[in-house]
Formats: C-alpha cells, sequence, structure tokens
C-alpha cells in the first residue's frame, strides 16, 4: 500500500496543483435533451434507445473548440464520459458496436480527437466510465438501477458483463488514448470488494500514473482521492488527502434543453474559493449538445469564469489548504507559501473592516494581486506570549476585480 502512495505522489501533486477541471456529460441522451437518466426514467426499451444512434451526427464537434474553452476558463484537465449508464461508447470499442464509431452516421471516435487536442494544448484528457450501471447489458447488476424493464434479475451472470464488457472496455481506454490522467468511476453500489480492487489492478497495470477517484467502489479507502458528493461542497477539507467536488453550471449534467436554472458567475466563484480554501479540487461541468457544442450560456459563464482565473490564478494553482477556519462572512483564504490570499467578495469590500487572528510570523506587507504596486494599509498587533500575531485591514476602495478580489498578504516567515 505504501509503494502505491509514493508512485503515484506525482499524479497527486499535479491533481492537487491543477485545481481545476471540466467535466464532459455527453451521449445519445443529448439527442433527447433530457439529461442522462430519461432511458431509465422513461424505461425506454433498448431497442428504441439504439435507434438514436442512427440519427446521432454531432457535425458541429470540434475538439480544438472544446479543449479551448476549458483552458480559457483556467481548467487543467477534462473528464469526459466515454461510457454513461446508457451503455453507450462514445469511443471506437472493438468490444462493442454500441459506439459512436459502429452505429452512428458521425463515425468519427471524438475521444480520439480530444486526445490529440489536450495533449497539443496541455490539458490532461481524463475517463469518466460507468463501471457497475449499464442500461444496455443484459448482465450488469446495479443493486438500485437496474434496467428491469428489458432485463429479468435471474437470467443475470455479473461476470458476463464484467468480464466481457467492463475490463477489455477500460483495457482500449488505457491503452488507446495515449496517457489518460484520471479514470473517473460512478455508482457502484453492489460491487464486491474483490471486484473493485481488480478494476484498480487493470488501470494500474496499464498506466500507473493514472488516478482513480473513490467512487470506483463503495467499501473504504479505494482510490487515489475523494470524491465528494454530486455538487456537495463540504465543511471541511480532508487534511493531506486530496479531494474533489463535481458540480453542475445549470441543474442537469447531460444536455437539458429545459433546463436554464444557471447558477450566477459571482455564486460559482465564490463556491470555488470555499472548495480551494479547503484544499480542494472543482470538477464543473457542460452537456453538449446532440450537434456536438456547448450550449451558450455554459461558453459565457466559464468566459467569465477564465477572466477571474487569469487575474487570480496565483491565488488558486498550487495552494494549499488553508490552516484558518475555512469560511468568512467575507470569503475565504488560500495559502501558498509566505502568502495569504484572502478572497473578499465585493459586497464586503468597501465596508470591509476585515480582521484575522493567528498569524505565526509577522506580517511583511499586504497588496492587490491584480496590482501589485498598491499596497493595502494594515495594523497588526502579537498577541503577549502566545507568539501570534492578528491583522486588521480596512478596505475603503472600489473592488479592483469582478466578483470576488485577491488581497495577498506576505508574511516574513512561515505560517
Ligand atoms: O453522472 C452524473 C449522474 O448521472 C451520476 N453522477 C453524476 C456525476 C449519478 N448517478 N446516480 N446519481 C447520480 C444519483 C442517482 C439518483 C437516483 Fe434517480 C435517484 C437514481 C434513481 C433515483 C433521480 C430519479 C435520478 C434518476 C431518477
Amino acid at each position: 500500500m505504501q509503494e502505491q502512495i509514493v508512485e503515484n505522489k506525482k499524479s497527486i501533486d499535479w491533481f492537487t496543483e491543477s485545481r481545476f477541471g471540466m467535466f464532459i456529460h455527453w451521449g445519445l441522451y443529448a439527442a433527447i435533451g433530457k439529461s442522462e437518466w430519461t432511458m431509465y426514467g422513461q424505461k425506454i426499451p433498448v431497442k428504441e434507445y439504439e435507434k438514436i444512434a442512427a440519427t446521432f451526427n454531432p457535425k458541429r464537434f470540434n475538439a480544438k473548440e472544446w479543449v479551448s474553452v476549458a483552458k480559457e476558463a483556467g481548467m487543467k484537465y477534462i473528464v469526459i464520459t466515454a461510457k454513461h449508464h446508457d451503455g453507450f461508447a462514445m469511443f471506437k470499442s472493438e468490444t462493442e458496436p454500441f459506439n459512436i464509431v459502429d452505429s452512428t452516421p458521425f463515425e468519427r471516435d471524438p475521444l480520439k480527437e480530444l486526445a490529440e487536442e489536450c495533449a497539443i494544448q496541455g490539458l490532461k484528457l481524463c475517463f469518466y466510465y460507468s463501471h457497475v450501471i449499464d442500461w444496455h447489458h443484459p448482465h450488469s447488476i446495479h443493486e438500485h438501477c437496474n434496467n428491469t424493464w428489458d432485463y429479468q434479475l435471474e437470467e443475470k451472470s455479473f461476470y458476463n458483463y464484467w468480464n466481457r464488457l467492463v475490463k477489455p472496455q477500460i483495457t482500449e481506454l488505457l491503452t488507446q488514448y495515449g496517457p489518460i490522467g484520471i479514470i473517473w468511476f460512478d455508482t457502484a453500489g453492489g460491487l464486491s470488494k474483490k471486484d473493485s480492487e481488480e478494476i484498480v489492478q487493470l488501470v494500474k497495470k496499464y498506466q500507473p500514473d493514472c488516478l482513480i477517484n473513490s467512487r470506483v467502489s463503495h467499501w473504504p479507502n479505494f482510490g487515489d482521492y475523494q470524491s465528494k458528493g454530486d455538487n456537495e461542497i463540504p465543511m471541511y477539507g480532508e487534511g493531506t488527502k486530496a479531494w474533489e467536488t463535481p458540480m453542475t453550471l445549470n441543474k442537469s449534467w447531460g444536455y437539458n434543453e429545459q433546463d436554464d436554472n444557471y447558477k450566477t458567475t459571482e455564486s460559482i466563484i465564490r463556491k470555488m474559493v470555499t472548495i480551494f480554501s479547503k484544499g480542494g479540487n472543482l470538477l464543473l461541468n457542460v452537456g453538449p449538445t446532440s450537434l456536438g457544442e456547448i450550449p451558450i450560456p455554459s461558453v459565457e459563464k466559464l468566459k467569465e469564469i477564465g477572466a477571474w482565473m487569469n487575474e487570480n490564478g496565483e491565488a488558486v494553482y498550487g495552494t494549499k489548504e488553508s490552516p484558518f477556519p475555512y469560511e468568512f462572512d467575507w470569503g475565504a483564504i488560500t495559502v501558498k507559501g509566505k502568502k495569504v490570499y484572502l478572497h473578499i467578495q465585493n459586497n464586503k469590500w468597501s465596508t470591509g473592516s476585515i480582521r484575522i487572528n493567528g498569524f505565526k510570523s509577522k506580517v511583511k506587507k499586504v497588496y492587490l494581486l491584480s496590482e501589485p504596486h498598491l499596497n493595502v494599509p494594515f495594523e497588526q498587533n502579537s498577541v503577549e506570549f502566545v507568539g501570534l500575531y492578528n491583522l486588521h485591514l480596512n478596505l475603503q476602495n472600489e473592488p479592483p476585480s469582478e466578483f470576488i478580489s485577491v488581497v495577498v498578504v506576505e508574511l516574513e516567515g512561515e505560517l
């Protein structure tokens, strides 16, 4: 076990330093336009669902555009659904013809195109793979979410599914697309400990540097990092263990034509800095259409987030979990080396009298991240006998950045 931790250190360091990734939910369900659980919700028979493939032709798919949208948003990795619960492979699979190359008029392999483009633009490509739920396959078994409308439980033989579909497809994904950053598993309900271990071994056999999220198993202590619940922002971080929150921009993962419940850019950035201050990553989702386009409102949000990240990236990438109490009424704190970054919400800015207690060293200077030459006046006093310092800031100007403005507190020594 110890060896594996050492072996993964480089990848974990890459992961935590990156902080921000793009989740892409894209599959046949985009053509129905009601998100990725529709086959289950409407009990669509496999034979009916398969017919969607004949009409699925995402002509406007452009890997370069997608990767550029992610990169310009400040994202460092992309996790795309190689196969979701509907069982449809979004890649050329020799194992199973129910895939985008062999059963649609599109006939291209978008994962191959994304792999090439990610290599060019310097992002890491990662694959979501639904290893337990598969409504298309007669022999997949999930404790809650079986396809009960086509298949009878008593006829099932799980290893038929596991050995003849799951393992070969994961092998394809790890051998034909270059280095993969993460295999992102989901909904492992009912998977045995032995089978969970087997799938971990399989991934590490082909790509020892590839990370696995904790949802690979419902058993404890699986995976290289902790996947939080969908849209969950935890009260606390995980100490030294890496973690990640998958989050939607609106309320859906897969494309949903009726869902315009977008979070505001400001609220997304607030959630981001809260997550970063607790040492976590954010995997922010888009659900492209059946034509292969990321919805315009999503692109617009990501552009605004990108402008913020471009200005404030120093206070995000490579920061560590903050040793200060996590959430303040004015915002959140990230830390790196001798610098403490105060992410101050704009509505608290001009009224902002901010007090932070408990610095271990003296404050050297305080300045705006966006305008480093502008010093922010501060007062500090030491707490007698304890060796700690308190800091008091009075912010009476206009906030310098949109949404959240970052003030850098530079210390003389360690935190
Ligand atoms: O891929 C996205 C979701 O499809 C997946 N995880 C994220 C990343 C996910 N799988 N399961 N769940 C989320 C939760 C399942 C909730 C359910 Fe239901 C409650 C399944 C059945 C009852 C609500 C009603 C959702 C489908 C029917």
